[in-house]
């Protein structure tokens, strides 16, 4: 369909009427106007009839009248064939098609039978939502709002129906064949197949999942704890099934964690992961059918990095944990996202905490915060965790919506406890299950469980924006100490800063004691006044000044801690803290003053680098710490991060050249340690998973990168990856040689290029060159798109590339010609023919022009107003961009 969207830009949301089908305006659809369904849709019937082009859909509803009045049911790019209601053929003006929209004028009043059937073009499907082809195979993805590019149907959370499902196809093609459910049938004639499929469990559309393919796989058993076996499978193409076995070990402990932590058991008797090589997020959780990205299953020591095991561990384990918070209690409406998607994070990044390491996993999490979901919270993007409006719900799947409410989720636990917390959780299933519900009814679960109330928990959810808690005041009086705590949260689109009102929020601190390296006492304060004094119970004697607050330790609230501290009290927290999220953030502090002095010109005055030498010496040195938290000591915080502690205006290369001459003057400095831990830690025992291994590892790689910021390291970059026995170690010995145009990385990159082991492997070639600090970065990058393994239509090798380029190569991006920018514009406007969702996170990166230099902010603006006026742009895109610009 052709759309001019560029017409309504101009004139706003508001502006936008009456458009005719052809040139549907893009809607806004607010929170505040949900309104229940006239029609209950009770049952749904599904015949798939795959043919060589087209699959015809045949789908019988069973109505029921809640309301009355017109039937609108949702239906994109479908070729209607036939509808019939209660058997009766209709006559062409008993119903009306719109462009996005089936609608029959006067329902029957009392229940009913719709019977449609439309033709689809899987193939032709490059969007990759609603039924399409990857690879030969057909899979589905209907969340949000795929499931209306499969057949007419109510196509929104709150309408929960029982789903029964027959597939039809070429027996040679497609000898598998899987939807949601129990299969119930199964035949065959001549070279055609089928199998018919129940779900017990009432859905929404946007969990269906029908899979028909070629594919192979491995089997597995999880016993639940009342005694019921379930058939676990998990299926890929024939030649990735050798890297289907972690896949399996981690939905076995996702299971089991389920059980002992929440007593959460799986509730059917078969459990399908299919992994596709086309997709557009990480995976699905389609009721017992999840679909994934290639990236999320497949793990094989040779191809996959330590970094992806804990990936697949993680998404496993998210698809599976949403079996209950978001299959079994659903969201009522799309704006209430984040009540699955916020409360599911938190589960798996806990379940990975136990897992693994929970001080490493606490500092990677914390690290997505700060980097990406502040720099949302910050930019023109900004929403509440609950979104008050939408054009296209695709744009919602957000750093905020996931990470930010998981953080919402994990304060209701500080809050409560963990005990308080587990009560809530049991109260919400017991009240909700089976229903789709709203984030109100989770608080409200939390509030009436624990008899607590929670009312100014909420603007957690109405307010956009990352809080800023500043500590002042610090008095002893008598043997008390207390210190003063204020909240402010600057303006976010459409919410002065002036019109917030305060947070209610955990603020765990601790007291040290400077002469004793002590500490004094520990409390959870909660601020719930725009400013509010706390008093630490245990004496103290002296000055305020012999002690140091450790603030905000654990991160236990996503908001910006800030209090004056000198040098040496940071040093201090660095290395006596007892919580190591905050020892890291006090190297962190160390890391930005030192990085920011030099971006500032005010080196050299200052002890500042000083400082951040010793701070990464310590790190280094510490030979009895975990070596996974030596590594992240050793990492200063990244361009986005830095950003936001300047003002807007400043010059981002400027700001790349800042923080690459400090972290090569730390390694520089410290190269004979870097050296010497480099080769203390080479082993060549064969390959495991174990955090030790890991730790190893990655410290290991980490002196590997900084001796190849100190230069003259290329030889032993070289050997790294001929020594090398896995895949983490092969791609940290290409990283290190990618940044500088030498033979020796021509070498390596040839040599990675040629025995890489699955497409995976091949991305992370196009990555690692898309991200290079390199000067001739535009350059490659534009060889890449024009090399023969590039795909416009894979989102996975596409994002390798373009997404990378953007999003990681910032002194590229930036490139003051305006040469990165023009080739980010173009992709955007060429790959939102085919792909919306991907073309509309790419145009995602132009959402921070307002930060930079005039220059560069007027280039990056050129580009959104370029971008906007194009013709047929997707409404994807035509939000991001027109959002971006205001
Ligand atoms: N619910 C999935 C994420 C997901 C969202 C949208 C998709 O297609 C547009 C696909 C997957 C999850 O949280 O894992
Ligand atoms: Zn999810």
């Amino acid at each position: 369909s052709s759309r001019l969207y560029h017409a309504l830009a101009t004139m706003g949301h508001g502006g936008a009427q009456g458009g005719s089908a052809a040139a549907a305006p893009p809607v806004e659809k607010f929170r505040k106007d949900y309104a229940a369904l006239p029609y209950s849709i009770d049952s749904v019937d599904l015949d798939f009839n795959v043919q060589t082009d087209e699959t015809l859909v045949t789908s019988t509803l069973k109505l029921t009248p809640t309301g009355g009045g017109p039937l609108v049911l949702d239906g994109e790019d479908l070729r209607l064939v036939s509808a019939e209601v209660d058997g009766k053929e209709l006559p062409k003006d008993a119903y009306e098609l719109g462009e996005e929209t089936f609608t029959l004028h006067k329902p029957p009043s009392s229940p009913f039978t719709l019977k449609t059937v439309v033709g689809i073009e899987p193939a032709k499907n490059t969007q990759l939502s609603g039924l399409y082809e990857s690879s030969g195979n057909l899979c589905t993805q209907c969340e949000a709002e795929g499931f209306r590019r499969i057949t007419y149907f109510y196509d929104r959370p709150d309408c929960m129906s029982a789903f029964t499902c027959r597939v039809e196809a070429d027996k040679k093609k497609f000898p598998i064949l899987l939807s949601n459910g129990n299969e119930v049938g199964r035949g065959e004639s001549g070279d055609r197949h089928w199998a018919s499929f129940e779900d017990p469990f009432k859905k929404p559309s946007y969990l269906f999942a029908l899979v028909a393919g070629d594919l192979g796989g491995i089997q597995g058993k999880f016993t639940t704890k009342s005694g019921r076996d379930v058939d676990l499978r998990i299926w890929s193409e024939h030649r990735n099934c050798d890297q289907l076995d972690w896949s399996l070990e981690s939905l076995k402990r996702a299971m089991k964690w389920d059980e002992e932590t929440y007593g959460l058991e799986y509730d059917l008797d078969v459990y399908h992961v299919v992994a596709v090589e086309d997709f557009n997020m990480g995976a699905m959780e389609n009721k017992g059918l999840n679909v994934f990205n290639t990236a999320c299953v497949l793990a094989a020591p040779q191809t996959a990095t330590d970094g992806d095991y804990d990936r697949v561990l993680g998404v496993v384990a998210h698809e599976y944990f949403h079996n209950w918070s978001g299959n079994r209690v659903t969201c009522r409406d799309w704006f209430q996202l984040t009540l699955k998607e916020g409360l599911t994070v938190y589960r798996d990044q806990t379940f990975t905490e136990d897992q693994t390491s929970r001080a490493v996993k606490r500092i990677d999490d914390v690290r997505v915060m700060r980097s990406a979901q502040f720099a949302q919270d910050a930019g023109p993007m900004a929403h509440p965790i609950r979104p008050e409006s939408y054009v296209a719900m695709d744009n919602f799947y957000t750093v905020t919506v996931y990470n930010k409410g998981a953080e919402v989720i994990r304060m209701y636990a500080t809050l409560l406890g963990w005990p308080g917390f587990r009560k809530g959780m049991d109260l919400y299933f017991q009240r909700h299950d089976g229903t789709a519900v709203t984030c109100d009814d989770f608080r409200s679960a939390m509030a009436d469980a624990n008899s607590v109330d929670l009312t100014q928990f909420e603007r957690w959810y109405t307010q956009a924006g990352t809080p800023t808690v500043t500590l002042s005041d610090k008095k002893i009086d008598g043997e008390t100490f207390s210190l003063t705590l204020s909240q402010s949260c600057a303006d976010t689109p459409n919410q002065p800063a002036s019109e917030k009102q305060p947070f209610h929020i955990p603020v765990s601190c601790a007291l040290f004691d400077k002469k004793t390296g002590k500490k004094v006492d520990e409390q959870l304060f909660e601020l719930r006044e725009a400013s509010q004094t706390f008093s630490f119970s245990g004496t103290v004697t002296g000055s305020p000044d012999d002690y140091v607050v450790s603030l905000l330790r654990g991160f236990s609230a996503p908001v910006t801690a800030k209090q004056e501290l000198t040098q040496d009290e940071l040093l201090f927290l660095a290395s006596n803290d007892d919580d190591s999220l905050n020892r890291w953030d006090a190297a962190q502090q160390i890391y930005t003053r030192a990085i920011l002095d030099e971006f500032t010109g005010d080196a050299g005055k200052g002890d500042s680098l000083d400082a951040a030498v010793a701070t990464f010496r310590a790190a280094l040195n510490d030979k009895s710490g975990d070596p996974s938290l030596r590594a992240l000591n050793l990492a200063v915080p990244g361009f986005s991060e830095l950003g936001l502690k300047l003002d807007d205006g400043f010059d981002p290369v400027k700001l790349c050249e800042a923080l690459s001459s400090v972290k090569k003057a730390l390694a520089r400095a410290c190269s004979t340690e870097l050296k010497e831990v480099y080769a203390s830690l080479y082993s060549d025992a064969p390959y495991d998973v174990e955090a030790a291994s890991v730790g190893r590892r990655r410290l290991r790689n980490a002196c590997l990168a900084n001796l190849a910021r100190a230069g003259g390291f290329e030889q032993q970059s070289v050997k790294h990856y001929e020594d090398a026995q896995c895949m983490t170690d092969q791609l940290a010995a290409a990283v290190a040689l990618a940044g500088e145009a030498t033979k020796e990385r021509e070498e390596v990159l040839g040599k990675f290029y040629e025995s890489a082991g699955n497409e995976l492997v091949v991305n992370k070639w196009f990555a690692l060159q898309a991200s290079a600090d390199a000067d001739d970065a535009l350059e490659t990058v534009k060889k890449l798109v024009a090399h023969e393994a590039f795909s416009r239509t894979n989102p996975n090798r596409y994002r390798a590339v373009v997404n990378t380029f953007a999003g990681a190569n910032p002194r590229a991006f930036h490139a003051a010609d305006g040469s990165g920018y023009a080739f980010i514009r173009d992709e955007v406007i060429q790959t939102d023919k085919t792909n919306n969702q991907v073309a509309a996170r790419l145009c995602g990166s132009f959402g921070t022009w307002k930060k930079y230099d005039a220059k560069r902010g007027g280039l990056m603006k050129a580009c959104l107003e370029e971008i906007v006026k194009t013709e047929g742009l997707s409404k994807d895109t035509f939000e991001i961009a027109t959002r971006s610009l205001k």
